[in-house]
């Protein structure tokens, strides 16, 4: 995991020199090295603590208790979630941090992101499961609060920020919005995030990737077919009339994980023309994958 000076010092505070040691070391996974350089760092003296002691007691028998990662840890969580920053935590081409980052930039929220690597699994790390027990992306900390959830991310960033509105003022035209972003996020992602856990029990191995792929690009198509429907009724410009919505922010960055999928996209023309339309827009082009 990754340490830092708070911790540190949070854990001196808390429990003197020897106990620090032993709590640092399982922290690090044993890297003595790592635990001494780190120590230096922060100006303690460490050649007696690690002489004769370090060899047979660096690990922890027993998990850290929750107590006492809690003892550690809140200050490193406020420090990483103060009232005045906004950091998402978010990979460049995961469509929900997409959606998030498209609504930072639509509502001109400047933000930090912080790269969360899918395909090292770190969202499935100890560190970031505090973050968001699902150990999904994203996870955007702002006001001091930790969100998780894009669409619940969406809505508070919509409730606590009314300006560039994203949610149309007629209650018919809202229900349309939510009809599109509820079908995109609950009725297509979800089935297509390449994660390993779409794959069934007894999928050969060899096979699992080339399965998750199939298996998304169908979810996407069955998917696509509704979408187009519904934004065929209810579009102008863009998805739900001619204003930017809520269901714009989803079905771009949906797009994108179509194409990926490589899904023809020739049998959704008003996708295609929205989508198209959208990628004009600076709040889309800058937060585009391809640029995280
Ligand atoms: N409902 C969640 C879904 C989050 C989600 O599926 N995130 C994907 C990337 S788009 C992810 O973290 N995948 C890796 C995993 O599930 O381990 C949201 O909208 O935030």
């Amino acid at each position: 995991m990754y340490v830092d000076s708070d911790i540190i010092k949070n854990l001196q505070v808390k429990y003197g020199p020897m106990k620090q040691l032993k709590v640092l070391l399982h922290l690090l996974g044993g890297e003595k090295e790592v635990a001494r350089a780190k120590l230096v760092d922060e100006g303690v003296g460490v050649d007696r603590m690690f002489h004769g002691y370090v060899g047979d007691v660096f690990q922890l028998a027993e998990p850290i208790h929750p107590r006492v990662w809690k003892a550690i840890v809140p200050q490193k969580m406020a420090g990483a979630c103060k009232e005045d920053m906004v950091v998402l935590h978010g990979t460049g081409y995961s469509s929900c941090s997409w959606r998030v980052r498209i609504a930072l930039a639509l509502k001109g929220i400047p933000f930090k992101n912080v790269p969360v690597n899918l395909k090292t699994l770190s969202q499935k790390n100890e560190e970031f499961l505090r973050i968001n027990p699902m150990g999904q992306v994203p996870a955007l900390c702002i006001d001091g609060l930790v969100l998780t959830q894009s669409v619940a991310i969406l809505e508070y960033l919509e409730e606590s920020r009314p300006a560039h509105p994203l949610l149309p003022a007629g209650l018919r035209e809202r229900a349309l919005v939510r009809r599109i972003v509820e079908t995109i996020a609950s009725g297509i992602q979800p089935h297509q995030n390449f994660a390993g856990g779409t794959v069934p029990p007894g999928i050969p191995e060899k096979y699992k990737v080339a399965w998750e792929w199939e298996w998304g690009k169908m979810w996407i198509e069955k998917g696509f077919q509704g979408l187009e429907q519904m934004v065929k009724e209810s579009s102008g410009k863009y998805c739900v009339g001619d204003a930017i919505t809520l269901a714009d922010v989803c079905l771009v960055p949906q797009v994108y994980n179509a194409k990926v999928a490589k899904v023809d996209m020739t049998a959704y023309p008003t996708l295609v023309k929205v989508n198209d339309a959208l990628l004009e827009l600076d709040a889309f082009r800058d937060t585009h994958p391809s640029l995280y």
